[in-house]
């Protein structure tokens, strides 16, 4: 399996803010994540993938970007980055960085030009349009879409009477891909600078938005109320998509480097086959949005309640993302959280003390069973989980939750039962719960930075009992068990990194069950999403059945023989 390309190993995301403040100034930083390495390497992963570290005004976190080939000031400088690089390298793993280009910050030099005149040589670097004009006359945008973080996607410059297209915030303004000049130096400075100074590839923001329907039709109206829509479906995997991959896959070739694309809104299986497909050469593999969509609502992602899903969701989810490795020449990945998602035992297990652990190494259990490059995001190795409810909203730092709060304070002028529910889908799915401080001990700022200074966020007050010192110690701690999970991940990787998904008993609303199919052996996975005792789901094997990891220790294990799943139990067997 040697030969295997070295980027189906296992990855490790680093939000750099949030990670390890090494200056005590309340801010991770470059420094703070090269001190971590040791902790990094033993967990067993092969692959660090670091969030934005570039120069920014941070309206989005790093994702708006004011100069690729700076480091942004707090987190370090380019010294540090190329340490942080031959440091990981020394180690034996790889690091790859974010690629943000679909957009730049409204504070980059390119945008800065672009907005400056229309006869600037720059203008057609981004995307502008003219103003249309109502029945009475009234200015309105080119069309109906709704940005990312709410309200319209298009800006109003008066400078010079356009609009320009943001996606995401006004201050990110989308990049004209379709002028060759601009694609030549989005290679040049987000690219090729940094594959010279030696990282491996990239994770690449919003990698199907960059190619866009020159007609910019309106989208489908699926919100009668409101003025803007939903246009995701119109705006992404455009006519020209395939050719700009192809494009970037021939940068990035020569270095040998990875490419992993995040693809949101692509219910069409063929197009994604057509991206990671390995005969066509675009995209090493992409992140689909199946599972960590599962519970989230359809207009807006945040309106949900009652909290609850279908774990038969979950389950179509994560068959649709494995499905890409049958019958094709595609990767798939793995994943259930990211710096873009609540943390995974608060949404699918139990954050309660009673069975945070047994439901984080069953969440462990399950999504590294899983075929495709897996990826772990910082503190989800040891069961880190969402911020506590007593929280006041102004503990929300994220551009899209204090939009969120803003859009639904303004719609019904301040209701206070509106603005609970808010607060209470803030609390179940906000981007905020994955970017509190890592945990690293118990003190209040929980070792991530002095306990004299403030962070930028404050630190989750679960860091009492869920942190890095603590787990170390223990055999069974949450963070035992991901590197355990990973140890048998690597030793039956014909199995559980290659092998085909098969779910088993479909229906079962209780207990999520698949089969792992290898070239010479299969693994059986059953995971108990209740807190009550579940039966196992039948499945007819024939040969030997081995129970490999599990995570209830077979000593208090008496269900077993009676085919019994405890609360929250998650076996994996090997049968031969
Ligand atoms: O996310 C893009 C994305 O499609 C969404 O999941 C986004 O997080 C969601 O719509 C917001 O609620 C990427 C980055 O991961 C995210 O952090 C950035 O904010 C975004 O792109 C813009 O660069
Ligand atoms: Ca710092």
């Amino acid at each position: 399996i040697s030969q295997e390309p070295w980027w189906k190993g296992s990855v490790y995301q680093i939000y750099p803010a949030s990670f390890k403040d090494s200056n005590n100034d309340g801010i991770g930083d470059i420094n703070g994540v090269i001190q971590s390495l040791d902790y990094i390497e033993s967990l067993g992963v092969d692959i660090l993938w670091i969030c934005p570290m570039y120069e920014s005004p941070q309206i989005d976190m790093g994702y708006d970007i004011a100069d690729y080939k700076k480091v942004y000031g707090p987190y370090g400088t380019l010294e540090d980055m190329e340490t942080l690089i031959s440091e990981v390298h020394r180690r034996g793993m790889r690091i790859i960085l974010d690629l943000v280009v679909n957009h730049t910050s409204d504070q980059h030099a390119w945008f800065k030009e672009s907005r400056s005149s229309k006869c600037n040589p720059k203008r057609n670097w981004y995307i502008w349009k003219l103003a249309k004009y109502d029945s009475q006359g009234q200015r309105r945008p080119p069309n109906n879409w709704r940005s990312n973080f709410g309200g319209s996607a298009w800006q109003w410059d008066e400078q010079t009477q356009e609009y320009y297209l943001h996606l995401f915030c006004p201050e990110q303004p989308d990049l004209n891909w379709d002028n060759e000049q601009t694609r030549k130096a989005i290679y040049a400075d987000a690219m090729i600078f940094w594959l010279q100074k030696g990282v491996n590839g990239f994770r690449i923001d919003t990698v199907n938005m960059y190619s866009k329907d020159p007609e910019f039709p309106d989208a489908p109206i699926t919100d009668a109320a409101a003025e803007w829509q939903e246009a995701g479906l119109t705006y992404c995997n455009g006519p020209r998509m395939n050719e700009y991959l192809s494009e970037m896959n021939d940068i990035l070739a020569p270095y040998n480097a990875m490419s992993v694309g995040e693809c949101p809104f692509t219910p069409d299986r063929d197009t994604v086959v057509g991206y990671v497909s390995s005969q066509k050469k675009r995209l090493n593999m992409v992140f689909q949005f199946d599972a960590v969509d599962v519970g989230q609502g359809k207009v807006f992602k945040y309106q949900t309640e009652p909290f609850a899903y279908a774990l038969r969701d979950l389950k179509d989810a994560v068959s649709r993302t494995q499905g890409l490795l049958c019958g094709t020449d595609g990767w798939t990945t793995t994943f259930i959280e990211n710096h873009d998602q609540a943390r995974s035992i608060s949404r699918f297990g139990d954050d309660s003390p009673r069975w945070r652990e047994r439901s984080g190494k069953m969440l462990s259990l399950l999504f590294a069973a899983l075929s495709g490059t897996l990826f772990i995001y910082q503190g989800q190795e040891i069961g880190m989980i969402n911020m506590p409810s007593s929280w006041p909203i102004e503990e929300y730092k994220d551009v899209d939750s204090c939009n969120y709060y803003r859009m639904v304070a303004e719609r019904s002028s301040n209701d206070p039962q509106q603005l609970t529910q808010a607060r209470a889908s803030l609390q179940h799915l906000a981007r905020d719960h994955a970017r509190t401080p890592m945990q690293w001990g118990p003190s209040c700022n929980g070792g991530f930075t002095d306990d004299s200074v403030d962070p930028w966020m404050r630190v989750n007050p679960s860091t009492a009992e869920i942190n890095v010192a603590q787990q170390t110690g223990s055999e069974d701690s949450v963070l035992a068990f991901w590197r355990q999970m990973l140890q048998v991940r690597k030793a039956h990787s014909d199995v559980l990194v290659h092998g085909i998904f098969e779910v088993v008993d479909a229906a079962n609303e209780k207990v999520f069950a698949f089969v792992k199919h290898g070239p010479r052996s299969k693994a059986l996975i059953m995971c108990n999403f209740s807190p009550s005792y579940s039966e196992m789901p039948a499945y007819p094997s024939m040969g030997k059945k081995e129970l490999v990891i599990g995570n209830v220790a077979e000593l208090q294990d008496n269900g077993v023989a009676r085919g019994i799943l405890q609360p929250w139990e998650g076996r994996l067997y090997m049968l031969s």
